[in-house]
Protein backbone atom coordinates (compact mmCIF):
# COMPACT_ATOMS: atom_id res chain seq x y z
CA UNK A 1 0.00 0.00 0.00
CA UNK A 2 1.64 3.19 -0.98
CA UNK A 3 0.91 6.08 1.56
CA UNK A 4 1.66 9.42 1.38
CA UNK A 5 0.86 12.09 3.76
CA UNK A 6 1.29 16.09 2.57
CA UNK A 7 2.14 17.85 5.64
CA UNK A 8 1.12 21.10 6.99
CA UNK A 9 0.67 23.18 3.40
CA UNK A 10 -2.52 24.90 3.08
CA UNK A 11 -5.35 23.29 0.44
CA UNK A 12 -6.33 25.52 -2.29
CA UNK A 13 -9.39 25.04 -4.05
CA UNK A 14 -11.25 26.56 -6.97
CA UNK A 15 -13.80 27.73 -3.69
CA UNK A 16 -12.10 27.19 -0.89
CA UNK A 17 -8.50 28.01 1.12
CA UNK A 18 -7.96 26.10 4.73
CA UNK A 19 -5.01 24.99 6.37
CA UNK A 20 -5.04 21.10 6.11
CA UNK A 21 -3.14 18.08 5.46
CA UNK A 22 -3.73 15.45 2.27
CA UNK A 23 -3.26 12.13 2.83
CA UNK A 24 -3.01 10.12 0.29
CA UNK A 25 -3.45 6.15 -0.40
CA UNK A 26 -3.12 3.90 -3.21
CA UNK A 27 -3.62 6.64 -5.62
CA UNK A 28 -6.50 8.54 -3.88
CA UNK A 29 -7.01 11.44 -1.45
CA UNK A 30 -7.97 9.27 1.52
CA UNK A 31 -8.19 12.19 4.18
CA UNK A 32 -8.15 16.18 4.11
CA UNK A 33 -8.29 17.50 7.66
CA UNK A 34 -5.71 19.40 10.20
CA UNK A 35 -3.10 17.43 11.98
CA UNK A 36 -3.59 13.93 10.27
CA UNK A 37 -1.60 11.17 11.68
CA UNK A 38 1.27 9.22 9.28
CA UNK A 39 0.41 5.37 9.32
CA UNK A 40 3.32 3.78 9.86
CA UNK A 41 4.53 3.28 6.16
CA UNK A 42 3.69 7.12 5.07
CA UNK A 43 6.63 9.38 3.16
CA UNK A 44 5.85 12.57 4.25
CA UNK A 45 6.29 15.57 2.02
CA UNK A 46 6.61 18.86 4.30
CA UNK A 47 4.36 21.21 2.50
CA UNK A 48 5.27 24.20 5.29
CA UNK A 49 4.42 27.42 3.45
CA UNK A 50 3.38 26.23 0.79
CA UNK A 51 0.06 25.80 -1.02
CA UNK A 52 -1.59 22.17 -1.58
CA UNK A 53 -3.19 22.90 -5.29
CA UNK A 54 -5.24 19.96 -7.68
CA UNK A 55 -2.43 19.01 -10.50
CA UNK A 56 -2.94 21.04 -13.66
CA UNK A 57 -5.21 19.27 -16.42
CA UNK A 58 -4.16 20.93 -20.04
CA UNK A 59 -7.21 19.99 -21.88
CA UNK A 60 -4.93 20.81 -25.26
CA UNK A 61 -1.79 19.09 -26.57
CA UNK A 62 -0.18 17.51 -29.71
CA UNK A 63 1.89 14.61 -28.20
CA UNK A 64 3.91 12.93 -31.27
CA UNK A 65 1.43 14.26 -33.76
CA UNK A 66 2.17 13.61 -37.42
CA UNK A 67 1.54 17.63 -39.34
CA UNK A 68 2.77 19.46 -41.49
CA UNK A 69 4.94 16.70 -43.31
CA UNK A 70 6.68 16.17 -39.77
CA UNK A 71 6.24 14.42 -36.70
CA UNK A 72 5.87 16.87 -33.07
CA UNK A 73 9.18 15.65 -31.68
CA UNK A 74 7.49 15.72 -28.06
CA UNK A 75 5.93 11.96 -27.50
CA UNK A 76 3.66 11.37 -25.16
CA UNK A 77 6.21 10.14 -22.44
CA UNK A 78 8.60 13.36 -22.85
CA UNK A 79 5.51 15.54 -23.21
CA UNK A 80 3.98 14.30 -19.85
CA UNK A 81 7.08 14.01 -18.17
CA UNK A 82 7.72 17.88 -19.12
CA UNK A 83 4.22 18.24 -17.14
CA UNK A 84 4.67 16.88 -14.01
CA UNK A 85 8.09 18.64 -13.79
CA UNK A 86 5.30 21.93 -14.19
CA UNK A 87 2.58 20.70 -12.09
CA UNK A 88 -0.04 19.30 -15.12
CA UNK A 89 -0.70 15.75 -13.86
CA UNK A 90 -3.13 15.19 -16.45
CA UNK A 91 -3.96 16.24 -20.39
CA UNK A 92 -6.33 16.14 -22.97
CA UNK A 93 -4.66 15.30 -26.32
CA UNK A 94 -6.46 15.02 -29.71
CA UNK A 95 -6.64 11.91 -32.39
CA UNK A 96 -6.70 13.17 -35.75
CA UNK A 97 -7.94 11.14 -38.47
CA UNK A 98 -6.59 12.18 -41.85
CA UNK A 99 -9.32 12.85 -44.30
CA UNK A 100 -11.04 9.40 -45.29
CA UNK A 101 -9.13 7.21 -42.31
CA UNK A 102 -11.69 5.78 -40.15
CA UNK A 103 -12.46 7.55 -36.49
CA UNK A 104 -11.86 3.91 -34.98
CA UNK A 105 -8.25 3.41 -36.55
CA UNK A 106 -7.20 6.64 -35.57
CA UNK A 107 -8.00 6.22 -32.05
CA UNK A 108 -6.55 2.83 -31.73
CA UNK A 109 -3.29 4.58 -33.17
CA UNK A 110 -3.31 7.29 -30.37
CA UNK A 111 -4.33 5.06 -28.00
CA UNK A 112 -1.28 2.88 -28.80
CA UNK A 113 1.40 5.65 -28.83
CA UNK A 114 0.06 7.15 -25.61
CA UNK A 115 0.51 3.87 -23.49
CA UNK A 116 4.06 5.44 -22.80
CA UNK A 117 2.45 8.45 -20.66
CA UNK A 118 4.01 9.17 -17.45
CA UNK A 119 0.62 11.02 -16.39
CA UNK A 120 -2.95 9.88 -16.66
CA UNK A 121 -4.30 11.48 -19.98
CA UNK A 122 -7.60 11.55 -22.74
CA UNK A 123 -8.58 12.36 -26.19
CA UNK A 124 -10.68 14.32 -28.33
CA UNK A 125 -11.40 13.29 -31.40
CA UNK A 126 -10.71 15.22 -34.83
CA UNK A 127 -13.77 15.07 -37.02
CA UNK A 128 -11.83 15.58 -40.56
CA UNK A 129 -14.11 14.05 -42.94
CA UNK A 130 -17.91 12.73 -43.03
CA UNK A 131 -19.65 9.65 -44.35
CA UNK A 132 -21.94 7.23 -42.28
CA UNK A 133 -18.92 5.78 -40.63
CA UNK A 134 -17.90 9.01 -39.08
CA UNK A 135 -21.66 9.63 -38.04
CA UNK A 136 -21.47 5.71 -36.31
CA UNK A 137 -17.44 5.66 -35.01
CA UNK A 138 -18.41 8.56 -33.16
CA UNK A 139 -21.65 6.88 -30.98
CA UNK A 140 -18.88 4.18 -30.57
CA UNK A 141 -16.39 6.06 -29.16
CA UNK A 142 -19.05 8.19 -27.05
CA UNK A 143 -20.14 4.81 -25.30
CA UNK A 144 -17.80 2.44 -25.80
CA UNK A 145 -14.35 4.51 -25.17
CA UNK A 146 -15.36 7.30 -23.00
CA UNK A 147 -14.53 10.54 -26.02
CA UNK A 148 -17.37 13.18 -24.84
CA UNK A 149 -15.84 15.62 -27.01
CA UNK A 150 -15.03 16.13 -30.94
CA UNK A 151 -12.90 18.63 -32.06
CA UNK A 152 -13.31 20.39 -35.67
CA UNK A 153 -10.37 22.40 -37.64
CA UNK A 154 -11.94 25.10 -39.46
CA UNK A 155 -8.71 25.85 -40.83
CA UNK A 156 -6.02 24.10 -42.89
CA UNK A 157 -7.72 23.77 -46.02
CA UNK A 158 -6.86 20.94 -48.15
CA UNK A 159 -6.04 19.02 -45.32
CA UNK A 160 -8.04 18.74 -42.01
CA UNK A 161 -10.26 21.26 -42.41
CA UNK A 162 -13.92 20.58 -41.51
CA UNK A 163 -16.32 22.69 -44.02
CA UNK A 164 -19.65 24.06 -42.50
CA UNK A 165 -21.36 20.51 -43.96
CA UNK A 166 -19.19 18.98 -41.67
CA UNK A 167 -19.71 20.97 -39.00
CA UNK A 168 -23.70 20.81 -38.98
CA UNK A 169 -23.31 17.09 -39.35
CA UNK A 170 -20.88 16.42 -36.25
CA UNK A 171 -22.43 19.28 -33.94
CA UNK A 172 -25.84 17.75 -34.50
CA UNK A 173 -24.34 14.21 -33.71
CA UNK A 174 -22.34 15.73 -30.84
CA UNK A 175 -25.56 16.98 -29.25
CA UNK A 176 -27.42 13.68 -29.98
CA UNK A 177 -25.12 11.81 -28.20
CA UNK A 178 -24.13 14.06 -25.34
CA UNK A 179 -20.46 15.46 -26.12
CA UNK A 180 -18.89 18.41 -26.63
CA UNK A 181 -18.41 20.05 -30.06
CA UNK A 182 -14.85 21.69 -29.80
CA UNK A 183 -13.66 23.99 -32.76
CA UNK A 184 -9.91 25.46 -33.80
CA UNK A 185 -11.63 28.96 -34.84
CA UNK A 186 -9.95 30.27 -38.10
CA UNK A 187 -11.53 30.53 -41.65
CA UNK A 188 -9.54 28.73 -43.72
CA UNK A 189 -10.88 30.08 -46.58
CA UNK A 190 -9.33 33.30 -45.65
CA UNK A 191 -6.19 31.78 -44.29
CA UNK A 192 -5.12 30.60 -47.57
CA UNK A 193 -6.18 33.46 -49.78
CA UNK A 194 -3.57 35.74 -47.41
CA UNK A 195 -1.41 33.31 -47.64
CA UNK A 196 -1.54 33.05 -51.39
CA UNK A 197 -1.34 36.89 -51.54
CA UNK A 198 1.31 37.73 -49.41
CA UNK A 199 3.82 34.96 -50.97
CA UNK A 200 2.93 36.46 -54.88
CA UNK A 201 4.12 39.80 -52.90
CA UNK A 202 7.36 38.35 -52.12
CA UNK A 203 6.61 37.68 -48.19
CA UNK A 204 7.88 34.57 -47.78
CA UNK A 205 9.24 34.49 -44.10
CA UNK A 206 7.71 34.14 -40.66
CA UNK A 207 6.54 37.93 -40.25
CA UNK A 208 4.04 37.05 -43.10
CA UNK A 209 3.02 34.18 -40.93
CA UNK A 210 0.18 36.69 -38.74
CA UNK A 211 -0.87 38.71 -41.57
CA UNK A 212 -2.14 35.76 -43.12
CA UNK A 213 -4.22 34.98 -39.74
CA UNK A 214 -5.35 38.43 -38.47
CA UNK A 215 -8.07 38.44 -35.48
CA UNK A 216 -11.30 38.77 -38.26
CA UNK A 217 -10.20 35.57 -39.16
CA UNK A 218 -10.67 34.23 -36.28
CA UNK A 219 -13.80 36.15 -35.02
CA UNK A 220 -15.38 34.78 -38.17
CA UNK A 221 -15.21 31.43 -37.58
CA UNK A 222 -15.71 31.68 -33.73
CA UNK A 223 -18.85 33.71 -34.36
CA UNK A 224 -20.03 30.99 -37.39
CA UNK A 225 -19.25 27.90 -34.70
CA UNK A 226 -21.22 29.63 -32.46
CA UNK A 227 -24.02 30.53 -34.51
CA UNK A 228 -24.20 27.06 -36.11
CA UNK A 229 -23.83 25.29 -32.78
CA UNK A 230 -26.45 27.92 -31.29
CA UNK A 231 -29.46 27.03 -34.23
CA UNK A 232 -28.71 23.08 -33.34
CA UNK A 233 -29.01 24.09 -29.63
CA UNK A 234 -25.20 21.98 -28.92
CA UNK A 235 -23.11 24.06 -26.26
CA UNK A 236 -19.68 24.71 -28.21
CA UNK A 237 -16.02 24.69 -26.70
CA UNK A 238 -14.07 26.96 -28.65
CA UNK A 239 -9.81 26.53 -28.32
CA UNK A 240 -7.48 29.04 -28.37
CA UNK A 241 -8.97 31.97 -27.78
CA UNK A 242 -6.49 34.66 -28.97
CA UNK A 243 -8.04 37.27 -29.85
CA UNK A 244 -10.71 39.89 -28.88
CA UNK A 245 -12.99 39.40 -31.85
CA UNK A 246 -13.62 36.05 -30.99
CA UNK A 247 -13.63 36.62 -27.40
CA UNK A 248 -16.38 39.72 -28.05
CA UNK A 249 -18.41 36.80 -30.06
CA UNK A 250 -18.11 33.94 -27.27
CA UNK A 251 -19.54 36.94 -24.36
CA UNK A 252 -22.20 38.00 -26.69
CA UNK A 253 -23.62 34.29 -26.84
CA UNK A 254 -23.44 33.69 -23.31
CA UNK A 255 -25.22 36.74 -22.60
CA UNK A 256 -27.90 35.22 -24.61
CA UNK A 257 -27.74 32.55 -22.59
CA UNK A 258 -25.93 29.96 -24.92
CA UNK A 259 -23.92 27.49 -23.71
CA UNK A 260 -20.68 28.91 -24.72
CA UNK A 261 -17.10 27.85 -23.45
CA UNK A 262 -13.69 29.47 -24.49
CA UNK A 263 -10.11 28.49 -23.87
CA UNK A 264 -6.97 30.56 -23.48
CA UNK A 265 -3.52 29.19 -24.10
CA UNK A 266 -0.58 30.21 -21.37
CA UNK A 267 1.20 31.95 -24.87
CA UNK A 268 -1.32 34.15 -25.75
CA UNK A 269 -2.01 35.58 -22.82
CA UNK A 270 2.11 36.25 -22.28
CA UNK A 271 3.47 36.99 -25.31
CA UNK A 272 2.89 39.14 -28.16
CA UNK A 273 3.05 39.56 -31.91
CA UNK A 274 6.28 41.42 -31.71
CA UNK A 275 7.79 38.14 -32.06
CA UNK A 276 7.65 37.80 -35.54
CA UNK A 277 9.57 40.95 -36.23
CA UNK A 278 12.71 39.40 -34.86
CA UNK A 279 15.49 39.72 -37.36
CA UNK A 280 16.50 36.45 -36.46
CA UNK A 281 14.65 33.56 -38.68
CA UNK A 282 14.72 30.84 -36.59
CA UNK A 283 13.27 32.86 -33.60
CA UNK A 284 10.39 34.02 -35.75
CA UNK A 285 9.74 30.92 -37.12
CA UNK A 286 9.71 29.52 -33.56
CA UNK A 287 6.63 31.39 -32.57
CA UNK A 288 5.15 30.09 -35.86
CA UNK A 289 1.88 28.88 -34.59
CA UNK A 290 -2.19 29.01 -35.05
CA UNK A 291 -3.95 31.87 -33.78
CA UNK A 292 -0.77 33.41 -34.01
CA UNK A 293 0.83 35.53 -31.05
CA UNK A 294 -1.58 39.10 -30.75
CA UNK A 295 -0.92 42.43 -30.10
CA UNK A 296 -1.15 43.58 -26.02
CA UNK A 297 -5.04 45.08 -26.30
CA UNK A 298 -5.65 41.71 -27.59
CA UNK A 299 -3.73 40.22 -24.63
CA UNK A 300 -5.42 42.46 -22.24
CA UNK A 301 -9.03 41.04 -23.36
CA UNK A 302 -7.85 37.32 -22.79
CA UNK A 303 -6.69 38.27 -19.38
CA UNK A 304 -10.57 40.28 -18.35
CA UNK A 305 -11.95 36.81 -20.56
CA UNK A 306 -10.46 35.12 -17.57
CA UNK A 307 -11.63 36.97 -15.12
CA UNK A 308 -15.52 37.50 -16.10
CA UNK A 309 -15.29 33.76 -16.44
CA UNK A 310 -16.47 34.52 -19.90
CA UNK A 311 -12.83 32.13 -20.75
CA UNK A 312 -13.11 29.38 -18.29
CA UNK A 313 -9.98 27.47 -18.72
CA UNK A 314 -5.92 27.54 -19.76
CA UNK A 315 -4.29 25.15 -22.26
CA UNK A 316 -1.14 24.85 -24.27
CA UNK A 317 -1.36 23.55 -27.28
CA UNK A 318 1.81 22.05 -26.91
CA UNK A 319 2.77 20.85 -30.60
CA UNK A 320 6.73 20.94 -30.35
CA UNK A 321 8.49 21.47 -33.52
CA UNK A 322 12.72 22.05 -33.27
CA UNK A 323 14.48 24.50 -35.30
CA UNK A 324 15.39 21.33 -38.11
CA UNK A 325 12.08 21.04 -38.44
CA UNK A 326 11.02 24.93 -38.51
CA UNK A 327 14.01 25.06 -41.11
CA UNK A 328 10.76 23.28 -43.72
CA UNK A 329 9.76 26.46 -44.40
CA UNK A 330 12.64 28.55 -45.08
CA UNK A 331 11.44 30.06 -48.07
CA UNK A 332 7.67 29.59 -47.31
CA UNK A 333 6.22 30.27 -44.21
CA UNK A 334 3.08 28.38 -45.10
CA UNK A 335 5.60 25.72 -44.61
CA UNK A 336 7.03 26.47 -41.22
CA UNK A 337 5.01 23.43 -38.95
CA UNK A 338 2.66 25.32 -36.83
CA UNK A 339 3.39 24.60 -32.95
CA UNK A 340 4.56 25.68 -29.51
CA UNK A 341 5.82 23.99 -26.60
CA UNK A 342 4.21 25.19 -22.79
CA UNK A 343 3.34 22.08 -20.79
CA UNK A 344 6.32 22.95 -18.58
CA UNK A 345 5.12 26.49 -18.13
CA UNK A 346 1.91 26.80 -18.06
CA UNK A 347 1.10 26.62 -14.41
CA UNK A 348 3.82 28.77 -13.20
CA UNK A 349 3.94 31.07 -16.01
CA UNK A 350 0.48 32.14 -15.32
CA UNK A 351 0.37 32.15 -11.34
CA UNK A 352 3.06 34.61 -11.65
CA UNK A 353 1.50 36.81 -14.59
CA UNK A 354 -2.17 36.04 -13.09
CA UNK A 355 -1.54 35.82 -9.37
CA UNK A 356 1.65 37.09 -8.67
CA UNK A 357 0.37 39.82 -11.15
CA UNK A 358 -2.86 40.58 -9.27
CA UNK A 359 -5.13 39.56 -12.10
CA UNK A 360 -6.36 36.59 -10.84
CA UNK A 361 -6.79 35.15 -7.55
CA UNK A 362 -5.11 31.93 -6.18
CA UNK A 363 -8.75 29.98 -6.30
CA UNK A 364 -9.34 31.26 -9.53
CA UNK A 365 -5.72 29.98 -10.82
CA UNK A 366 -7.27 26.64 -9.50
CA UNK A 367 -10.29 27.16 -11.76
CA UNK A 368 -8.41 28.34 -15.15
CA UNK A 369 -5.81 25.65 -14.58
CA UNK A 370 -7.65 22.63 -13.34
CA UNK A 371 -10.95 22.40 -12.05
CA UNK A 372 -13.06 24.13 -14.94
CA UNK A 373 -11.56 21.89 -17.51
CA UNK A 374 -12.08 18.39 -15.44
CA UNK A 375 -15.80 19.96 -14.81
CA UNK A 376 -16.50 21.01 -18.67
CA UNK A 377 -14.69 17.59 -19.85
CA UNK A 378 -16.50 15.16 -17.21
CA UNK A 379 -13.57 14.02 -15.35
CA UNK A 380 -14.67 16.20 -11.88
CA UNK A 381 -14.38 15.39 -8.99
CA UNK A 382 -12.13 12.41 -10.05
CA UNK A 383 -9.82 14.92 -11.12
CA UNK A 384 -9.73 18.75 -10.36
CA UNK A 385 -10.34 18.50 -6.89
CA UNK A 386 -8.94 17.88 -3.32
CA UNK A 387 -11.25 15.96 -1.91
CA UNK A 388 -11.67 12.17 0.11
CA UNK A 389 -11.98 9.57 -3.35
CA UNK A 390 -10.58 11.92 -5.80
CA UNK A 391 -7.20 10.80 -7.47
CA UNK A 392 -3.84 12.07 -5.70
CA UNK A 393 -2.66 14.53 -8.69
CA UNK A 394 -1.19 17.25 -6.14
CA UNK A 395 1.06 20.18 -7.20
CA UNK A 396 2.73 21.40 -3.43
CA UNK A 397 3.20 25.53 -5.02
CA UNK A 398 6.10 27.05 -3.56
CA UNK A 399 4.85 30.38 -4.05
CA UNK A 400 8.28 32.20 -3.53
CA UNK A 401 10.08 29.66 -5.13
CA UNK A 402 11.92 31.27 -8.44
CA UNK A 403 12.67 29.84 -11.60
CA UNK A 404 14.54 31.28 -14.80
CA UNK A 405 12.70 29.23 -17.75
CA UNK A 406 15.27 28.32 -20.30
CA UNK A 407 15.52 25.66 -23.14
CA UNK A 408 18.59 24.54 -22.00
CA UNK A 409 17.41 23.82 -18.57
CA UNK A 410 13.63 22.47 -19.44
CA UNK A 411 12.39 18.89 -20.09
CA UNK A 412 10.72 19.35 -22.66
CA UNK A 413 11.88 17.35 -26.09
CA UNK A 414 12.28 20.50 -28.30
CA UNK A 415 15.45 22.95 -28.80
CA UNK A 416 13.22 26.24 -28.29
CA UNK A 417 11.40 27.87 -25.26
CA UNK A 418 8.90 30.27 -25.97
CA UNK A 419 9.19 32.15 -22.61
CA UNK A 420 12.97 31.76 -23.16
CA UNK A 421 14.76 33.77 -20.06
CA UNK A 422 11.69 34.60 -18.10
CA UNK A 423 11.96 34.46 -14.63
CA UNK A 424 9.00 33.29 -12.54
CA UNK A 425 8.32 33.32 -8.80
CA UNK A 426 5.82 30.95 -7.72
CA UNK A 427 7.05 27.36 -8.60
CA UNK A 428 5.72 23.61 -8.77
CA UNK A 429 7.99 22.34 -5.55
CA UNK A 430 6.55 18.93 -5.86
CA UNK A 431 3.89 17.14 -8.17
CA UNK A 432 2.12 13.76 -6.73
CA UNK A 433 0.50 11.66 -9.64
CA UNK A 434 -1.76 9.15 -8.37
CA UNK A 435 -0.15 9.28 -5.03
CA UNK A 436 3.26 8.93 -5.76
CA UNK A 437 5.65 11.79 -5.89
CA UNK A 438 7.07 12.32 -9.45
CA UNK A 439 9.07 15.68 -9.14
CA UNK A 440 10.39 16.67 -5.92
CA UNK A 441 12.56 19.97 -5.29
CA UNK A 442 13.89 18.99 -8.89
CA UNK A 443 14.28 15.82 -9.10
CA UNK A 444 11.97 14.26 -11.45
CA UNK A 445 11.37 10.46 -11.24
CA UNK A 446 8.56 10.60 -13.96
CA UNK A 447 7.64 6.37 -14.91
CA UNK A 448 7.48 5.66 -18.34
CA UNK A 449 3.75 4.05 -18.97
CA UNK A 450 2.28 4.92 -15.52
CA UNK A 451 -0.20 7.10 -17.34
CA UNK A 452 -4.11 5.81 -17.40
CA UNK A 453 -6.30 6.26 -20.21
CA UNK A 454 -9.14 8.44 -18.68
CA UNK A 455 -12.75 7.43 -19.98
CA UNK A 456 -14.80 10.40 -19.43
CA UNK A 457 -18.70 9.58 -19.52
CA UNK A 458 -20.88 12.16 -22.34
CA UNK A 459 -23.45 14.33 -20.74
CA UNK A 460 -27.25 12.94 -22.43
CA UNK A 461 -29.02 14.17 -19.75
CA UNK A 462 -27.99 17.81 -19.95
CA UNK A 463 -28.22 17.67 -23.10
CA UNK A 464 -31.82 17.06 -23.46
CA UNK A 465 -32.33 20.18 -21.76
CA UNK A 466 -29.94 22.07 -24.09
CA UNK A 467 -32.28 20.65 -27.18
CA UNK A 468 -35.73 21.74 -25.21
CA UNK A 469 -34.30 25.19 -24.39
CA UNK A 470 -33.53 25.31 -28.39
CA UNK A 471 -36.78 24.23 -29.69
CA UNK A 472 -38.37 26.88 -27.12
CA UNK A 473 -35.99 29.50 -28.49
CA UNK A 474 -36.68 28.70 -31.99
CA UNK A 475 -38.90 31.07 -34.64
CA UNK A 476 -42.36 29.29 -35.46
CA UNK A 477 -43.37 29.34 -38.41
CA UNK A 478 -45.98 32.43 -39.15
CA UNK A 479 -49.45 31.32 -39.82
CA UNK A 480 -51.36 32.58 -43.21
N1 LIG B 1 -2.07 25.05 -34.17
C1 LIG B 1 -0.77 24.90 -33.99
O1 LIG B 1 -0.07 25.90 -33.90
N2 LIG B 1 -0.25 23.65 -33.95
C2 LIG B 1 -1.02 22.48 -33.99
C3 LIG B 1 -2.37 22.66 -34.50
C4 LIG B 1 -2.89 24.03 -34.39
O2 LIG B 1 -4.07 24.24 -34.54
ZN1 LIG C 1 -5.74 24.67 -33.17
ZN1 LIG D 1 -4.12 22.42 -31.16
Amino acid sequence: MATLLIRGGTVVTHDATYRADVLCVDGKIAAVGPDLDAPGDAEVIDAGGQYVMPGGIDPHTHMQLPFMGTVASEDFYTGTAAGLAGGTTSIIDFVIPSPGQPLMEAFQTWRGWAEKAASDYAFHVAITWWDDSVHEDMGTLVREHGVNSFKHFMAYKNAIMATDDILVASFTRCLELGAVPTVHAENGELVHHMQQKLLAQGLTGPEAHPLSRPPQVEGEAASRAIRIAGTLGAPIYVVHVSCKDALDEITYARRQGQPVYGEALAGHLLIDDSVYRSKDWLQSAGHVMSPPFRSPEHQAALWTGLQSGNLQTTATDHCCFCADQKMMGKDDFTKIPNGTAGIEDRMAVLWDAGVGGGRISMQEFVAVTSTNTAKIFNLYPRKGAIQEGADADLVVWDPNGTRTISAKTHHQNVDFNIFEGRTVTGIPRHTVSQGKWVWRDGDLRAERGAGRYLERPAYPGVFDVLEKRAERNAPTAVER
